[in-house]
């Protein structure tokens, strides 16, 4: 169940319809080492296979959400080692697996691996304390969990290779404003209770229609414009053979709340 117990997370389920995943690894201002992230992997997988979570809130603490992947566990990694285990590839199952809407909470350092953990994040939310970067080079490598990638996506190609070649990071307001983040708390609790409510309100509504609209919103980052949309519209018409979007329609003529079916 998502409540079994983890070393470097809490998982808990603090709204109806809303699972909480919070990184609790404090000593390391929540380094992502391997045995953290395969713990992610599995309350993710578990909170997507849960009938009681709909959408899901991912956090650390005020100071760091996440300071990176684990420097120590990295330095003396060899090319053949990273090669032959695929280093880093099982971070991508965070995107892969999960067809539920991830709500990234994002207070203090999100720097490296944290950023792009972020970035891999249906919704960024963060505070003023929030500092975002890849500071990679400094260590004489590059952004390996999509962060040149994504990055470049959401604020554009001059800053994102002006971020990721000098290391410098961003702040809150900053990821505010260039689109990083969809909104700014002023507080960590603030920032908290507004995730959790963002995450309340998608859970109240239909499963179905969630699901597609998180997959045709994500389709936009792989597909040219003329496929993504044709893609949306094959989706929008299947959604007519769903109970839900009956549902929908019909509460609204009547003036009355959807009892979603999730059919
Ligand atoms: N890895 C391991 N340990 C870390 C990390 C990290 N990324 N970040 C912080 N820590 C540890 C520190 O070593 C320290 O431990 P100790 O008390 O045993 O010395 C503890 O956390 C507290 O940190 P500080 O004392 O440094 O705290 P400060 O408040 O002085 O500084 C900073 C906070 C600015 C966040 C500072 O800790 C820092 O610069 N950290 C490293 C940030 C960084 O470079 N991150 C990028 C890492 S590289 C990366 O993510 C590559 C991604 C590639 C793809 C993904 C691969 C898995």
């Amino acid at each position: 169940s998502a409540r079994r117990s983890y070393e470097y997370i809490d998982v808990s389920e603090p709204r109806p319809g809303v699972g909480q995943i919070t990184l609790n690894r404090p000593k390391a201002l929540n380094a992502l080492c391997t045995p953290l992230i395969a713990e992610l992997n599995t309350a993710l997988r578990s909170f997507q296979a849960s009938p009681t979570v709909a959408a899901i809130v991912l956090t650390g603490s005020e100071r760091a959400f996440a300071a990176g992947a684990d420097i120590k566990e990295m330095a003396p990694l060899t090319f053949s080692e990273a090669y032959t285990t695929s280093f880093i590839e099982s971070w991508s199952d965070l995107t892969t697996a999960l067809k539920k809407p991830l709500i990234a909470a994002v207070s203090g350092h999100a720097l490296g691996g944290g950023c792009e953990l972020a970035l891999m994040a249906d919704i960024i939310y963060c505070t003023p304390t929030a500092n975002f970067g890849q500071p990679e080079i400094k260590l004489g490598t590059i952004p390996g969990a999509g962060g040149s990638q994504r990055l470049t996506r959401a604020v554009g190609k001059s800053k994102a290779m002006e971020l990721i070649l000098t290391g410098k990071s961003f702040s809150g307001e900053e990821a505010e404003r260039w689109g990083v983040a969809a909104r700014l708390f002023p507080s960590y609790d603030a920032l908290l209770e507004g995730a959790l409510k963002t995450a309340e309100t998608i859970a109240g509504y239909s499963k179905v229609a969630v699901q597609a609209a998180k997959e045709v919103v994500n389709k936009s980052q792989d597909l040219p414009l003329r496929d993504g949309v044709e893609y949306e519209r094959r989706v929008f018409h299947s959604l007519f053979g769903s109970q839900d979007q009956k549902i929908g329609m019909k509460a609204f003529a009547e003036k009355k709340k959807a009892e979603w079916s999730n059919q």
